[in-house]
Parts: structure tokens; C-alpha cells; sequence
């Protein structure tokens, strides 16, 4: 109270004067102040303004628009404004019976008692108009001085000299005592008075005080609904909401203490090793636990939760229930069970059915396994969620929620957030309401708040998708279970995102390993006299008399004694199992499957002519639905590609999908436009062209018992809309999710997702995605964006190992395919790309796709395929042979040139140009990586005594040389039959774990710096040893010595000269002499062919030497 008064007679603002609300009526700057300060009650009431005055059904409608015109006459309709002008309001007799809070002014004249209809005196209006405006004023800005850090050093630093004066700044009343003993009518828009109409203006001071200013702050009053600002004033401001039952106090004691024991016993018998533990803020876990019983009281069945390394293993341990010893056993530094590379303990995720003993009903809980990459997480959770809610059937997510964990540094500092809120109201990609919790330590790392963000409060992202934001502090358990059970109901009402921010603090460094005094001394010196939040709470429960300090003790000891039986439990166990750590597990998938079976990709010719007929069909009704007349003309020419049996680039795509379909495979696919396709040519969904929102897609009308399809423009992002994607791929096996790239480079703003989840998902988290990527990629002319999707990137990061030459069988391509952590390719026809599609499916594993796509080929006239290299028995080329003369009489051919992706059409139109169809052959190695060793080998050795090229369009340090140089060497000598690799290949950059070798691969990883030693000092041994075997060599002898020899000035390459003598880091001479040289353009810093003339020019040069004999 005594800050409320204070803050009040700090209220005098320049515009202040004795007739406060004249202003209402008056034109001139002091309107305009006032109308800025009103805004956002008009714009909540602009529905008021089109309402006109015969319609008012109740009283509190009436209320509403009395209020409304108040405070902007503009604001109701003309009719309300000439009744509220004539001064004649009291409540209309023809309506409802007066409400509790609904009397009328009249009442609270100063005069004395109410007189029926006698207008009131304008003090009297002046003084409620006063005091209503305050009241929102705490609405609006009573968070700004609320309680909300236990430390008390940090407040939102907000315009204005202090916060207190910014709650009451514009507003002049000066409350005399008699004035606060007075009685105030209560608006419509407030709750404080519960039953009562009005309160002294003493107690509405008190009570805005306790809900706004105390330890709860509450960010709403920006959300553009007066439904869900209502609906959050009556939840907060409702008198009792606080009580908690003695009961309810000791669940969150004995939450609490679990919490806190955690963390005590890590630290007791870990106290070197870093878990990133939650001291501080150990009300997260009663938090999220309040959050999950509430929501499954509610119905939610499953919550799926992405959250970064502070306070993992306290919610794996006390909110999933996951067995104690199975966390332990992860700080015993034990070896591998089963496959994986592993990762560090705070990053893995798992996956839980159990009982909530609470609510008795089960629940599931998945944490999703999360790189360091702060927030990265973000919309993979998203994507799981959504996914899991289609699968379900539940189209409003009443049965499966996330909820999103942040750091309070990251969740401002990281676009991702941005990009992932953003999707939470879009129709394909909403989650239906996500619950963020931020563990708000106030600090980042070493990084103070006032150092890491621009805005007042971490959380201030939220407003831009007009989520309430409830602020509060950490060390008061019980405002925060309130404040969980409030976020958990909004989501369950609204389907909408909202925040919870958890005030707290840190008390050790980032990591228990940490200095923090070294850069927060002061802060630091507070903490170390700070009492925990458990010891405050018991102190408070012990001094109410809920609970006795011996109970206290006893709910410790117990917890204590849980963990003590599970430390020794996990002492027996000898390996960690990452299967263990499994955030989704694909149950049945893998189970009574020939792991190296691939099922057939061609179908029948009947099925590909019903599917191209449907594909060019208009609407059903199309007399009715009227398309565009280009798309009449796109829809003739499908269906006379289908009359002839031959497929274009998007009916080849169609094909896939909808046999995918036909065969119950849910096919999503999603990115930016992708509707009609960037470059026009798909067209899956048909707008009328005269009534809005009116649209046919054909493909989800290919068969009445087919499986749905989804295609979705999504938002202009790349970062989270990628992340959802991966997300959603990673809850079921059975369908084929797709993500389109506008133009191939796009891809490289979604870095994180591909490096981090991507390539390296199942080497870190045995976790499988079959997501296939489109990127747009040719060198066109267009500049140097839009051209390449940078493919070399992707093959960088291709596991499989250049040098190794695996044993040729019959399962040689699967074999590979099981292997490699992705599989990288650039398609030439419509077929292929229909079959490795298709493969995405038919392969008994999964494994992320990475396909360069087309631009110009999309309406190539030779880039068409026939049904016959689709249809049964037909199946996706890793390798394109020549078919042509040259394919026909190999000795005879003088030079073989193999290449990747659109090219091939500029090379066969030169070797024509040229009539060179005999002496030239061009191939075309479709799937780069994992690379067809096997055919490489054999192409070559069918054109025995022909010059080997590789021709890109790329530039020499782009494209695909740099991945296919050294691997063709290996295929062509066939030199290194080895089974044992030094350097560990893999995708993941892991390498802090176990030795792990698997079936079908020679990959080791070295563990720790022990372990890393023996393949040191292999290493430098084979330096000592004559270093003269060449690159046979089983070592890295040969390439170490490579490396020695290798001179820089060797590379610089002169694209119009071929380059087979241009010597590359490692490469080694072949026993045979057989080799490969290369012909392109030279390395280059940007992908820029510079204009459209000297890209021809150059493409000319390349073509000219590449088709030269
Ligand atoms: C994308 C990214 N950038 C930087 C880091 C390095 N880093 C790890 S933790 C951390 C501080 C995080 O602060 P906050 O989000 O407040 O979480 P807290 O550790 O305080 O719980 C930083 C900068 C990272 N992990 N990810
Ligand atoms: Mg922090």
C-alpha cells in the first residue's frame, strides 16, 4: 500500500489539471495525448463502434460501451454517442437486471446517494475516469514494478525516470484520505472486487498492488483480444486465486525438494563434472510439473518438451521419471552398447509412458535430443508436436502439446525464436498453443542482460504473436504454480502461445566448473548469502504451520536414500545404451525387416496413367470452379504428356507422391511457395479464380483410400520452417517429408538444422530421418545467389570414406546406403527423381536426402522421361550410362566425361554440335554420395582405353569435384581394399565417446584424449617409416606425405586447360596410371559467373574443352 500511495502522488504529469477527463470532449494536444494513451482500449473496443444502439442485450454490454465512449466518443456507434451526450445513462430499463459491478454512476455522486436519472457531477466523472485509468494503468504497467527478482539488483529498465512514476504517468488525481476511503465503481474490465461493484479506493489500491506489483508480473494488455485480456485479468485478479490448500503446499515442497536434491547429490558425487545445474531456479521442475498435471487434468496425452543444458538431467530425473541410474550411469564415462557416436549427457533426449500419479491418467513425455546450438531445438519440438497431433487425429491439439525451455540470453538473442513463434498461428504448421518457460538466470554465460539484449524483459518476442507473458519470481513456489496453472488453462482455451519467464538466478558459474566472481562480483556476493528457494519456502511453511521441520528433513532424507539406491544400481551397469536416450522411437519400424532389403520403386503403368490423368484434371466442378487460363493450357499439356506416356519434371514428382499416397504414405511437403512451385511448374493447388480461399488439389483426390497429402507455403524463413520439417520427419518413418528451398542457397540461413540435426542425427542420437531437401541448384547466369545450393557443403559432410573401397556384392548400393549418414544427388530426369523419391520409402532404414533440383530443366524438352522408366521393373540409376553411339562401342571412345546434374543437356548439345557422338561418352553419376564406386569402376573399365573427364559448371572449389576427385581415384585403381581407417569419417564432429565400430562401416571414433593417442602416434610413426608406397597405403602414410609435397601454386587452375596434372591435397598416384582430370571453371570466392554474356562465354569454354578429343 505504501508504494501504491507513494507511486500515486508521484502521478502528476506535465498534462495534469484538475478537470481530468475534460479532455474526453475536448479537441487540442492534450486529446491527442490521451487518445495515444487510450489506444489500446479503443482498438479493443472497435467492434463496439460498428454496434449500434438498438442491439445491446445486457447491462454489461451497455457498461462496455459507456466505458468505451468515455474514453473516445469516436469509439461506439453514432446512436451510443447521442445517448451518452444527453446525459440520460443509468441502466435502460428494458434490459438485464442490474450486475454486481454494473451500478450506475449515479451511485457514486459526491453529492450523496443516487438520484435516478440525475447526471452525475462531473468531479465525480472526472474522479472514476481517474481511477479507471489507473486501474488499467496497473494492467498495463503494473509488471514493470513488480517483485520479480529474488536478488532485487535487475528491473526492466523502461523509458521514463522510474518505473513506479511510468504506472501513473498522464493520470492527476491527488487522493485526499477521505478520498481513498471513498467508494469507486468497478469497470467491467477489472475483477478485484470479485462480488462487489465497488471498492474503496484504498482496497482497489491494494489489490491492483498485489496482483500486478507483487511477485507475479503479467504482460497482456497488448494482445488485440478483449476476450483473452479479460479472460486473463479475471485469472489473475480474481480475490483467492493465491490459496493455495495445505495439500497443494506440500506436493510443492516435496517437488521442490526433489528439485533441489538432484542437483545437491550431482554435485556430492560428481563435483568435477559439468551438468549445468539449475541451483536457482530448481522451481522449473514443480514448474513443469504443475504445467503437465494441469494440462492432462485437461486431456493433453502427450508433451513433447525441447529444452538446452541448464537443468536436462534434473527434468529428465523429476519431470519425465526417467530411472536414476540410467542419468547416472552417463557420468561413468562407459562405453557404448550400441551404435552411435554419442553425445554429452545434457544434450540427449528420451522418451517416456508413465503414469501421472497426480491426475491418474498416462502420459507421454518426450524431450527431444538438442545440439548446443541455443534454441535450435525450437522448431524441431514443433515439428514433432504437429506431427504427432496429425497423426492422432487431433486437429486442435487438445491431445499433444510442447512446451519450449529456454535460457533467458538465448531466448532474446537467437533469431530462431523469432522464426519458430512465427509459426504458431500459421494453419500447417501451429502446435495449437506452445508453453515457453524461460529459466531466467539473468545472465548469459559471463554476459550481464543490460550487455546481451535491447529490450526491457528476455521475453519481449512474445509480444509480436501477442502472447501474455507472465513474469514472476522464482523463489515464490506458489505465485509460480499459479502462474503454470493460468499458462496451462490459456493454452487449453485459447490454443496459443504464452510465456512463462521464471525469475531466478544463478547460483554457481555457467558451469559447476565456473568462476563466476571473475565477471558478476556484486551479483555474486548477494547470491552467496541468498537462501535457496527450498530452505525460504520450508521456513514459510514450517512458520504458517504446514509443515514441521522434521518433515521437512524426513521428504529430503527419503529423496536422498532414492538417489543413493540408484547411484550403486548404476555402478553395476557396464555400457551406457543410446537407445536408452531415444526421444522417438519408431516402435515396429525396424522389427522383422531384411535390413538390406530394398522394396521395388517402378509401379504399374495403370497406376502412373490414373495418376497423371487426376494430375491433369481440373475441379470436379469445373463449370463452377473457375481456374486461370494458364493453368487450362498447364493441365492440357499433362494430359498430353500422359496420352503419350512420358513425364515432365512435375509430373514425374506427381507420380511419386500421389503412388506414395495410393500406398497410405503421408506425403507433407513444405517451404517457401512451394504450393505452385518458385519457378511455376507444379502447380498442386488450383485457385478459383472469382471466390476467395476456393481451391482444388488434385493429389489429395488421387484415390478414395489414399493417405492425406499436405503441401504448404510456409513462412519466409528457412531456419525454423527446415527445423520443423526435420521435426516432423522424425515421428514416423511411414511418410515422405519434404522441404523446398526457394532457391538452393537459401538453405545455408538454416545452417544449424543441417549440421546439427541433419547430417548428424543418427551418428549423435541414433535417431533416423528420411527428410528429403530440394534445393534449386544451376549455374544460369542469375548472379551469384540463386545459382548454387552450394552442394559441396553436403558431400563435405557425406560420411562415407574416400578412400575405401567397400566389397563389391549384389548389396552393394544398399550397403552404402546404410552406412552414409545422408544421401546427396542432383537428378537429370523426371524418372530418377520420381525413383529416389520413391527409394525414400522403399529403403528399410531412413536417411535424409539431399537433391539439387532443377530450374531450367523443369520445362527442358529433353528432360522428360517415358512411363517405361518408371513402371515396374524399372528403379532409380545411380549412374546414367551412354546409351548413345558412344555407349554402343566403347573401345572405340576416346574420352569419357562424366558429370552431375543439368550440364549434362549443354555437353550432349556440344558433343552433337560437334559430331562426336562416337569418340565421347557422358555420364551421368546421379547420386554423388554415397558415391557408386561400383559404377564408376565399371564404366571405366567398359571404355578401356578412353581420357577421363569430370565436367562441372561449378567452380573447381564448388560443385562436386572436390568430393568425387579422390573417391574416383579409389574406383578406378581399386587400391585400397583396406577394412581398417585411421581417420575416423564421420559426419558427426563427435568425438568424446566411445569406440564404436558397427556392422557394415570401419568407423572409429577416438574417445578421449587416451584414446585419441594410439592414431597420433600411428600417425607420426608412418612419418619415421620410408613414406614410399603410394596410394595403396593402408594408412595415411601416403596422404600425409601427399600433404608434405603438395604446393599451393599446384591448384590455381586455368579453366580452359584441362587439369588432370593439377595436384590436390592428398591425391595420390594411381598404380595403373588410370586417372580423372577436371574441366571447369577455376576456384572462385562467390558462386558469380558475372553476366549472362560471360556465363555463356565461360560455359562455352568448359563445354568446348570438356567435348574435345
Ligand atoms: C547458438 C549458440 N551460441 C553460443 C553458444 C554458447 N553458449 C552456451 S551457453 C551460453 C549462455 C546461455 O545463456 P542463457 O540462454 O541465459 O542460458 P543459461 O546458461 O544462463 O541457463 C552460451 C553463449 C551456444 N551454445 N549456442
Ligand atoms: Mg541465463
Amino acid at each position: 500500500m505504501h508504494r501504491a500511495h507513494t507511486a500515486f502522488s508521484l502521478a502528476l504529469s506535465p498534462m495534469a489539471h484538475k478537470n481530468f477527463a475534460t479532455w474526453l470532449f475536448k479537441s487540442g494536444t492534450s486529446q491527442k495525448v490521451a487518445k495515444a494513451t487510450a489506444a489500446a482500449a479503443v482498438r479493443t473496443y472497435n467492434s463496439a463502434a460498428a454496434e449500434p444502439f438498438a442491439n445491446g442485450s445486457t447491462a454489461t454490454y451497455v457498461e462496455e460501451m459507456y466505458n468505451a465512449w468515455l474514453r473516445d466518443p469516436a469509439s461506439v456507434h453514432t446512436s451510443w454517442d447521442a445517448y451518452f451526450r444527453s446525459n440520460t445513462y443509468t441502466s435502460p430499463p428494458n434490459l438485464a437486471p442490474v450486475q454486481a459491478n454494473t451500478l450506475p454512476l449515479t451511485a457514486f455522486s459526491l453529492g450523496g446517494g443516487a438520484v435516478a436519472g440525475a447526471a452525475p457531477d462531473s468531479k465525480t466523472i472526472d474522479d472514476h475516469l481517474a481511477v479507471q485509468a489507473i486501474i488499467r494503468s496497473y494492467q498495463i504497467r503494473g509488471h514493470n514494478i513488480a517483485h520479480l527478482d529474488p536478488l532485487e539488483i535487475n528491473s526492466p529498465e523502461l523509458p521514463g525516470n522510474s518505473s513506479t512514476k511510468s504506472i501513473y504517468a498522464n493520470f492527476s488525481f491527488e487522493p485526499s484520505e477521505q478520498d481513498m476511503e471513498r467508494q469507486f465503481k468497478l469497470p467491467s474490465t477489472t475483477f478485484i472486487g470479485g462480488d462487489e461493484a465497488s471498492l474503496p479506493l484504498k482496497e482497489i489500491l491494494n489489490r491492483l498492488e498485489n496482483v500486478y506489483c507483487n511477485k507475479i508480473g503479467v504482460e497482456f494488455m497488448f494482445i488485440n483480444s478483449l476476450e483473452q485480456c479479460n479472460w486473463i485479468r479475471k485469472h489473475f485478479e480474481t480475490p483467492g486465486v493465491l490459496n493455495f490448500s495445505p495439500e497443494e503446499k506440500r506436493l510443492i515442497l516435496a517437488r521442490l525438494t526433489r528439485a533441489t536434491g538432484f542437483e545437491a547429490f550431482l554435485a556430492k558425487k560428481y563435483s568435477s563434472e559439468k551438468r549445468f545445474g539449475l541451483e536457482g531456479c530448481e522451481i522449473m521442475i514443480p514448474a513443469l510439473k504443475e504445467i503437465i498435471d494441469v494440462s492432462t487434468e485437461l486431456g493433453v496425452e502427450s508433451v513433447i518438451m525441447g529444452m538446452p543444458h541448464r537443468g536436462r538431467l534434473n527434468t529428465l530425473a523429476n519431470v519425465c521419471r526417467k530411472p536414476l541410474n540410467q542419468i547416472f550411469t552417463q557420468f561413468a564415462g562407459l562405453e557404448a552398447a550400441d551404435d552411435g557416436s554419442g553425445d554429452v549427457k545434457y544434450h540427449l533426449g528420451t522418451y517416456i509412458e508413465r503414469l501421472n500419479r497426480v491426475t491418474n491418467k498416462n502420459i507421454r513425455l518426450a524431450v527431444v535430443a538438442n545440439p548446443s546450438h541455443l534454441e535450435a531445438v525450437d522448431p524441431v519440438v514443433q515439428g514433432k508436436t504437429r506431427a504427432e497431433q496429425f497423426y492422432r487425429g487431433d486437429q486442435e491439439g487438445k491431445k499433444v502439446m510442447s512446451i519450449l525451455i529456454h535460457g533467458d540470453a538465448a531466448f532474446c538473442g537467437q533469431g530462431v525464436v523469432y522464426e519458430t513463434m512465427h509459426l504458431s498461428d500459421l494453419p500447417d504448421y501451429t502446435t495449437h498453443g506452445t508453453i515457453h518457460v524461460v529459466a531466467n538466470n539473468q545472465i548469459g554465460f559471463t554476459t550481464d542482460p543490460r550487455f546481451s539484449r535491447s529490450s526491457p524483459y528476455c521475453t519481449d518476442v512474445a509480444r509480436v504473436v501477442n502472447a501474455p507473458i507472465f513474469h514472476v519470481n522464482a523463489d515464490d513456489p506458489e505465485a509460480v504454480m499459479h502462474v503454470c496453472k493460468v499458462a496451462a488453462e490459456w493454452r487449453a482455451t485459447f490454443h496459443k502461445d504464452c510465456v512463462i519467464d521464471l525469475v531466478g538466478y544463478r547460483r554457481n558459474g555457467h558451469n559447476e566448473i565456473d568462476e563466476p566472481m571473475f565477471t558478476q562480483p556484486l551479483m555474486y556476493q548477494k547470491i552467496r548469502k541468498h537462501k535457496n528457494c527450498l530452505d525460504l519456502y520450508a521456513d514459510k511453511l514450517i512458520a504458517e504451520g504446514t509443515v514441521t521441520g522434521e518433515e521437512v528433513k524426513s521428504v529430503a532424507a527419503k529423496y536422498e536414500n532414492i538417489c543413493e539406491e540408484a547411484f550403486a544400481l548404476a555402478k553395476t551397469e557396464t555400457h551406457v545404451k543410446y537407445k536408452d536416450w531415444l526421444d522417438s522411437p519408431w516402435s515396429g519400424f525396424f522389427e522383422g525387416k531384411d535390413p538390406l532389403k530394398v522394396a521395388p520403386t517402378g509401379v504399374k503403368e495403370e497406376t502412373l496413367i490414373h495418376i497423371g490423368n487426376r494430375f491433369s484434371m481440373p475441379p470436379p466442378n469445373a463449370a463452377e470452379f473457375v481456374i486461370h487460363k494458364g493453368l487450362m493450357r498447364v493441365l492440357a499439356a499433362r494430359k498430353n504428356m500422359v496420352d503419350e506416356k512420358i513425364a515432365d519434371w512435375a509430373l514425374g514428382e506427381a507420380m511419386a507422391f500421389g503412388s506414395l499416397l495410393k500406398e497410405g504414405i503421408h506425403v507433407r511437403l513444405s517451404g517457401q511457395d512451394v504450393e505452385r512451385g518458385t519457378f511455376s511448374h507444379r502447380h498442386h493447388v488450383l485457385h478459383h479464380q472469382l471466390v476467395d480461399k476456393a481451391t482444388y488439389n488434385s493429389l489429395q483426390h488421387m484415390y478414395p483410400d489414399q493417405a492425406p497429402y499436405s503441401v504448404s507455403n510456409s513462412s519466409l524463413s528457412e531456419y525454423a520452417v527446415l527445423g520443423f520439417e526435420h521435426g516432423y520427419s522424425m515421428t514416423n518413418p511411414n511418410a515422405l517429408v519434404l522441404w523446398e528451398a526457394q532457391f538452393g542457397d537459401f538453405s545455408n540461413t538454416a545452417q544449424s538444422i543441417i549440421d546439427q540435426f541433419i547430417s548428424s542425427g543418427q551418428s549423435k542420437w541414433v535417431r533416423q530421418s528420411g527428410l528429403v531437401m530440394l534445393l534449386p541448384h544451376g549455374m544460369e547466369g542469375m548472379g551469384p545467389e540463386h545459382s548454387s545450393c552450394r552442394v559441396e557443403r553436403f558431400l563435405q559432410m557425406s560420411s562415407d570414406d574416400p578412400d575405401y573401397f567397400p566389397p563389391e556384392s549384389d548389396e552393394f548400393a544398399v550397403r552404402q546406403l546404410h552406412d552414409i549418414n545422408w544421401i546427396v544427388a542432383n537428378c537429370t530426369t523426371p524418372a530418377n527423381y520420381y525413383h529416389i523419391l520413391r527409394r525414400q520409402i522403399a529403403l528399410p532404414f531412413r536417411k535424409p536426402l539431399i537433391l539439387c533440383t532443377p530450374k531450367s530443366l523443369l520445362r527442358h524438352p529433353e528432360a522428360k522421361s517415358p512411363f517405361s522408366e518408371m513402371s515396374e521393373g524399372s528403379e532409380f540409376q545411380r549412374i546414367i550410362p551412354d546409351n548413345g553411339p558412344a555407349g554402343q562401342n566403347p573401345a572405340n571412345v576416346k574420352k569419357v566425361v562424366f558429370c552431375s546434374g543439368r550440364v549434362y543437356y549443354d555437353l550432349t548439345k556440344m558433343r552433337t554440335e560437334k559430331q562426336l557422338e562416337s569418340d565421347v561418352a557422358i555420364l551421368r553419376v546421379e547420386q554423388v554420395s554415397p558415391f557408386p564406386f561400383d559404377l564408376v569402376k565399371e564404366q571405366a573399365n567398359l571404355y578401356k582405353n578412353a581420357e577421363l573427364v569430370w565436367a562441372q559448371e561449378e567452380h573447381k572449389n564448388q560443385g562436386s569435384w572436390t568430393y568425387v576427385q579422390p573417391r574416383f581415384l579409389t574406383a578406378l585403381n581399386h587400391s585400397r581394399d583396406v577394412s581398417q581407417s585411421d581417420d575416423p569419417m564421420s559426419s558427426n564432429t563427435t568425438t568424446n565417446t566411445t569406440n564404436t565400430t558397427t556392422d557394415h562401416t570401419n568407423h572409429v571414433s577416438a574417445s578421449s584424449e587416451s584414446e585419441s593417442k594410439p592414431w597420433l602416434s600411428r600417425m607420426f610413426a608412418s612419418n619415421k617409416s620410408d613414406g614410399s608406397t603410394d596410394g595403396g597405403s593402408a594408412t595415411g602414410t601416403a596422404d600425409f606425405n601427399a600433404a608434405k609435397h603438395f604446393d599451393l601454386k599446384n591448384v590455381r587452375h586455368d579453366f580452359n586447360r584441362p587439369a588432370g596434372n593439377a595436384a590436390a591435397p592428398g591425391a595420390r598416384i594411381s598404380k595403373t596410371g588410370r586417372k580423372i582430370s577436371y574441366t571447369g571453371r577455376a576456384a572462385s570466392a562467390s558462386t558469380a559467373t558475372g553476366s549472362k554474356a560471360q556465363h555463356i562465354r565461360e560455359l562455352n569454354a568448359l563445354l568446348n574443352d570438356a567435348i574435345s578429343v
